[in-house]
This record gives structure tokens, sequence and C-alpha cells, in this order.
């Protein structure tokens, strides 16, 4: 018998990241790792799908499948490959451009449909890949190249949003080294959850980013209160608000419901040939 043994060197591919030297999406890329071999998924049953940034490089330095799409497309994509492959452990990935901003749309959408994937939101509160514009989250009055006198727009709350919309699993993590531990475990949590993950990752842009960094954070961050509890979605809402000079991290909320494929599949049940509904059934009411 072969004994194949699992570590998280076995999710790193051949190819090197190329992001600046202290991104957070090093960080966000060894959690990933560790969350993977915590929860022992098949590299070839496993597919990460991401939209476009730096953050969405993340996929071709993961010995998986893997599929680089388009801008702001990373989750209706992977919910095809969900429903088209349910026995794989999918994941999309992408930054807060890419899932607040172009592809802000399909959130609400996932989220209700809750499809089994988990989603991780590699928040820098800018674009980093095109040179640090205003994004969704950058927060209000910041500068940025594209908000030289500072950014007047309210950001969105990305863990408020995804609760709102009826996410059945919300956690935030921070890329900063202190705290790899709990995002690893985030991670395996909501890949091992049945039902849409969402993952909101905290991860400083050390090159077009001086205000949110590693420090920043750290003078910020506090674990939820030990009394949280995670199947209290007002509670989790109440917590959410939370922002600014208090963040808290971990997970936020977390319900058992149906999946999108378990739905599908009782749909295809009822379609059988013998089925009510049936595709015979319907050709007679033209006959
Ligand atoms: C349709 C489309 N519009 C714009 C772009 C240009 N573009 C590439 S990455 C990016 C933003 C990336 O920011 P974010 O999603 O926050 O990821 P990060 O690079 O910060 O990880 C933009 C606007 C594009 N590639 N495609
Ligand atoms: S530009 Fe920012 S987000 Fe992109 S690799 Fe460099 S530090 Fe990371």
């Amino acid at each position: 018998m072969i004994t194949v043994s699992i570590s998280p060197l076995t999710y790193q591919s051949a190819r090197r990241p190329i992001w600046c030297a202290g991104c957070g999406d090093y960080n966000v890329l060894s959690a990933l790792y560790g969350a993977l071999s915590q929860v022992k998924a098949v590299p070839e049953e496993t597919i990460i799908v991401s939209g476009i940034g730096c953050s969405g490089r993340l996929p071709g330095f993961v010995n998986s499948y893997g599929f680089h799409t388009v801008h702001g497309r990373a989750l209706p994509i992977a919910v095809g490959a969900k429903v088209a492959r349910p026995e794989l452990t999918v994941l999309a990935v992408g930054g807060d451009g890419d899932g607040m901003g172009i592809g802000g749309g399909h959130l609400p959408h996932v989220a209700r449909r809750n499809p089994d994937l988990t989603y991780i939101l590699v928040d820098n509160s800018l674009y980093g890949q095109t040179k640090g514009q205003t994004s969704a989250t950058t927060p209000q009055g910041q500068v940025t190249s594209t908000a030289p006198y500072g950014n007047r727009d309210q950001p969105v709350n990305p863990v408020l949003l995804a609760l709102a919309y009826g996410a059945s699993f919300v956690a935030r993590g921070f890329a900063g080294a202190q705290h790899h531990e709990q995002l690893t475990e985030l991670m395996a949590q909501g890949i091992r959850h049945r039902g849409f993950g969402f993952i909101h990752v905290l991860s400083p842009c050390v090159t077009f980013n001086p205000i949110e960094t590693y420090r920043y954070y750290q003078e910020r961050v506090t674990n939820l209160p030990a009394t949280h509890n995670p199947s209290d979605r007002l509670a989790a809402l109440g917590q959410a608000l939370a922002q600014g000079e208090k963040i808290p991290l971990g997970l936020f909320y977390q319900a058992s419901r149906p999946t999108l494929e378990e739905g599908l599949e009782e749909i295809r049940q009822q379609a059988a040939p013998e089925g009510k509904g049936s595709l015979q059934e319907l050709l007679e009411q033209f006959a």
C-alpha cells in the first residue's frame, strides 16, 4: 500500500510568487497551504478560481487545478465548476476591487444560493495591481492615486454585506504573522463548511498603501468576544458594524442550510423520466 503524506508543502506549485516583498498575499497563500493540508484536500480534486489583480495570481502558486479568469468573475465561474463537478473542493479568491467593485453584483446571488464553495476576499483597501487606485473598501479621506484630495466615498463593509446577503459562513482574518494560525484555521473551517463560506482577509499592500499597514491592523484587530455565538446572525451583524478603531477577527456566523447543488439534484430527481413534471409529461401537454 502506498502511503501519501499530506503537508502544506504538498500544495506548493513549482511557480514562485512574484508579489512585492512583504505583501500580505504571501501570508494568505501560506495560510491556504496550511488549510488545504488540514482538510486533506486532494490536489487533483481541488480547483481555485480567481479574478484579476495581484491576489488573483494566487491559483498559479497552488498545486491544484486553477482558473485565472476575468476581472470580477471568479464567483460565477467557481459556481459553474461546483455545479458541474459537485465532488470537487472549490475555492474562489480575489481582491477587494475584484469582489466588491466590478464583481460586487455576484456576491448577493451566490450567498443566497449557498453553493458549497469557499470565497477568500483578499482586502488591501485599494487596487494593487494597477498601482493604488481607490477601491470600494478604501476608507473615507484616504489619499490614493485616483483620490489626490482624499476619497469622498463611504467604503463598503464586506463582512456586513456577506451577512446581510445570507452567506452561511462568514469570517474575518488578518494576514499578519501573529494571526497566521487563526487565518489558517478559519480557512480550514470555511472549506469544511457545507455551503458558501466567505472569508474576509485584511492583507496589507506594502507598495501602494501606506495607511492600512501591518502596524495599523496590529493596533486595531481583536478577537470576537469569547461569548459571541456564531449561530446568532443578529449578534454577528452587530459585531460586523464594529470597524475602525476596533476590527474583530474570527468566525462571525455559521448556519446549516441546503446547498445549491442539493437543490439542483432534487430538481434532477423530480425531472427524471418517471418523475412528476418529467420531460415526457411536458411533451404530452403539446401532443
Ligand atoms: C474589465 C477590466 N477592467 C479593469 C481591469 C484593470 N484591472 C486589473 S487588476 C484591477 C484591480 C485589482 O484590484 P483588486 O481586485 O483589489 O486586487 P489587488 O491587485 O489589490 O490584489 C484592475 C482595475 C481589468 N483587468 N479588466
Ligand atoms: S502591489 Fe501591493 S498587493 Fe500587489 S504584490 Fe505589491 S504589495 Fe502586494
